[in-house]
């Protein structure tokens, strides 16, 4: 802790700082909350080791997620709504810069706590769970216009569920590095019986079907902050991967996590299975604001990425308990694993229910 008290004197920040703790329930960085009294006024700060082993150029990332947010002030503004606490509020070091490199090449950027909010491990009504479909729909509508090309792929192929395929989950079992390959027999079949899926949105995508917009492509419950009053979901956070991408991905992994009846990796898989109220007032809020681009092709494959994205999530938990639990944090041995196969039960239940799926967005 006596580190980050540290690295925190190199940002921009007004008054002294009081208190400062570990905080949120990410599984890439590291997050901190630091609190400032000033003049007998207390400001929050958000300050977060970025994960390099995951974002591997720290000056892209930067560049991006200042970029949007900019963007996004802009466009929150034009619709009359309040960009200080809509949107992401970035804090540059002393220096001026975007983000802090300490001595041994640790990098460390910070941004203003939205007060007054709360998020969302998991869901407890349809419609706080239609909230923040409003909202991540609200986000991908409001970036409909950002020149994509100006972007840069922090995490190249993060959703490119065939090379997740091939290039990832394949070699990992292949060289089985922590001999785990033998306990995993099952869900590894899991996986390999459904390789034609991976194919499907991107085949898409070459036949020129789908077309590619500027998304978040991490939209769990808990990327958005919701009012602690309301209950509005009022700003989307996690930005570091936004990216050109399917209108497919941000629905689906919102399904993902927020309609498995289950935490994402309770253990008890014989309860997870999806909720399909949930999923229907999700659908509803996430198309009332990004629907009305869409063509007839992301409509027909709403149901069926809610389905891929669970099963490239549970590929990816599952590569990396194979590969030794590299990528994402665990809090016991088996976490990844655990999560995998909570995924997969979740896979299974949306493949009983895709008809019943498919008829809730041809109602709404
Ligand atoms: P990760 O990439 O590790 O998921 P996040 O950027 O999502 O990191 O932050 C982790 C958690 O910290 C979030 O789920 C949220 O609870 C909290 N958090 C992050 N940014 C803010 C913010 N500006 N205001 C309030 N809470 C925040
Ligand atoms: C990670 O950063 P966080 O916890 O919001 C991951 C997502 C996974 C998710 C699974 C950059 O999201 O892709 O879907 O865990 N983010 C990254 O919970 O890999
Ligand atoms: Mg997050």
């Amino acid at each position: 802790m006596e580190d980050i008290k540290n690295i925190i004197g190199n940002f921009e920040f007004n008054g002294n700082m009081t208190d400062c703790k570990i905080f949120g329930s990410g599984h890439i960085n590291t997050t901190y909350i630091a609190s400032y009294e000033n003049n007998g006024k207390i400001s929050r700060y958000i300050i977060q080791k970025i994960n390099t082993n995951v974002f591997k150029n720290v000056d892209e990332l930067m560049e991006n997620v200042f970029a949007v947010t900019s963007f996004l002030r802009e466009k929150i503004k034009a619709n009359k709504g309040n960009p200080d606490r809509e949107t992401l509020h970035y804090i540059k070091t002393k220096n001026g810069d975007k983000y802090y490199r300490d001595e041994n090449g640790d990098c460390y950027r910070a941004y203003r706590f939205v007060e007054n909010s709360k998020s969302c491990d998991s869901v407890n009504s349809p419609e706080i769970f239609e909230k923040s479909g409003v909202a991540f729909g609200r986000f991908q509508k409001y970036l409909s216009d950002f020149p994509a090309t100006t972007l840069y792929e922090t995490i190249p192929n993060f959703h490119n569920t065939v090379w997740r395929f091939e290039n990832e989950f394949l070699p990992a079992v292949k060289n089985d590095l922590k001999n785990r390959a033998e306990e995993c027999r099952e869900e590894i079949k899991f996986v390999t019986s459904r390789k034609s899926d991976c194919s499907r949105l991107v085949n898409l995508i070459d036949e020129g079907k789908l077309p590619i917009r500027v998304t978040h492509n991490d939209t769990k419950l808990n990327n958005v902050m919701f009012d602690e009053d309301t209950d509005d979901a009022i700003c989307v956070i996690d930005l570091d991967t936004v990216m050109p991408g399917l209108a497919l991905y941000d629905f689906g992994d919102s399904i993902r996590f927020g309609a498995n009846t289950c935490e994402e990796d309770d253990e008890n898989i014989s309860e997870v299975a999806i909720n399909l109220d949930y999923f229907k007032a999700y659908a509803r809020g996430f198309l009332c604001e990004a629907g009305e681009n869409f063509n007839q092709c992301e409509i027909d494959n709403l149901a069926f990425s809610a389905k891929l994205m669970t099963l490239e999530c549970g590929m990816r938990f599952l590569t990396d308990y194979l590969n030794g639990d590299t990528y994402f944090k665990i809090a016991y041995q088996k976490h990844n694993l655990v999560r995998a196969r909570n995924q997969f039960a979740l896979v299974k239940d949306m493949e009983s229910k895709m008809d019943k799926m498919e008829d809730i967005i041809r109602n709404l």
